[in-house]
């Protein structure tokens, strides 16, 4: 895998990066398979399966928003697998070679799930680190669109303060901000495709209107140093113990 200048110089003035076909059409069938396994409850995942869309929508599915993290805990496989392999050699390429991945996690809308993942930078769900290096990659395994949630980012939103954050629903869940679709663009993309966000990147996905899956693998990277100061403090992304990192923490922004 390689960058260009010019695709290295997109992702810092804007703070996402489209990388097309990180993997195969036959890859992403494989990755489809085990996916399915996870959304299933042949792989059970515990308390590490949770609904990202809790409190925010109505739908006649297990969840609004199903968010699975750690899916490499339970199929350790993939960590030698090409998207894993290949999208840290990307993260490399963005943002140094000391990146190593943080976490790993799946966030599916099932069909007519219809509920928006609300607008956040995922800095506000993290503890303050000194080294703000930290990219989110967004692989769609089925085709994105805007109507069944591909993503939408607020270009150039990293590079300004993150915004003050609060809970979406009304009994904790999700994190969002203010933030409108008039400020960002749609990102749509094929099965195998994705998207590389910055840590500080505004962004949001509207519901699944459709009557398909929109099944996402998300790899989150950061510098090997500030995965150990989260750990050392105690902050893991829900491996322990389930979506309990979940906090508002405009507390810690500086
Ligand atoms: O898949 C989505 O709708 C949201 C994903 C997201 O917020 C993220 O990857 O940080």
């Amino acid at each position: 895998m390689s960058l260009t200048p010019e695709q290295i110089s997109f992702w810092e003035t804007n703070g996402y990066l489209i990388v097309p076909n990180i993997i195969t059409t036959e890859e992403a069938e494989t990755y489809r398979r085990i996916y399915d396994q996870f959304l299933d409850n042949t792989i059970d995942t515990g308390a590490n399966r949770s609904d990202l869309g809790a409190g925010l929508g109505d739908s006649k599915a297990r969840e609004n928003i199903t968010q699975i993290m750690w899916p490499s805990d339970f199929v350790p496989e993939v960590l030698s697998m090409p998207y894993h392999q290949k999208a840290l050699t990307i993260a490399r390429l963005l943002m140094g070679e000391d990146i190593a991945m943080d976490f790993d996690m799946l966030i599916n809308k099932a069909p007519f799930t219809n509920t928006p993942t609300p607008w956040h930078q995922d800095a506000a769900y993290w503890i303050d680190m000194p080294d703000k290096r930290a990219a989110s990659c967004w692989l769609a395994l089925d085709e994105a669109t805007v109507d069944n949630g591909c993503m939408w980012y607020v270009p150039a939103s990293h590079l300004k303060p993150v915004r003050p954050h609060h809970f979406a629903g009304k009994q904790g869940g999700a994190l969002t901000c203010d933030a409108y679709e008039a400020e960002g663009v749609a990102v749509e993309l094929p099965a195998g495709s994705c998207v590389f966000h910055h840590g500080g990147t505004l962004h949001y996905s509207r519901g699944n209107s459709t009557g398909s899956q929109r099944r996402a693998f998300i790899v989150n990277f950061r510098p090997q140093a500030m995965i150990e100061l989260e750990r050392q403090k105690g902050f893991d992304h829900g491996r322990s113990g389930g979506a309990t990192d979940r906090k508002v923490r405009n507390e810690d922004f500086k």
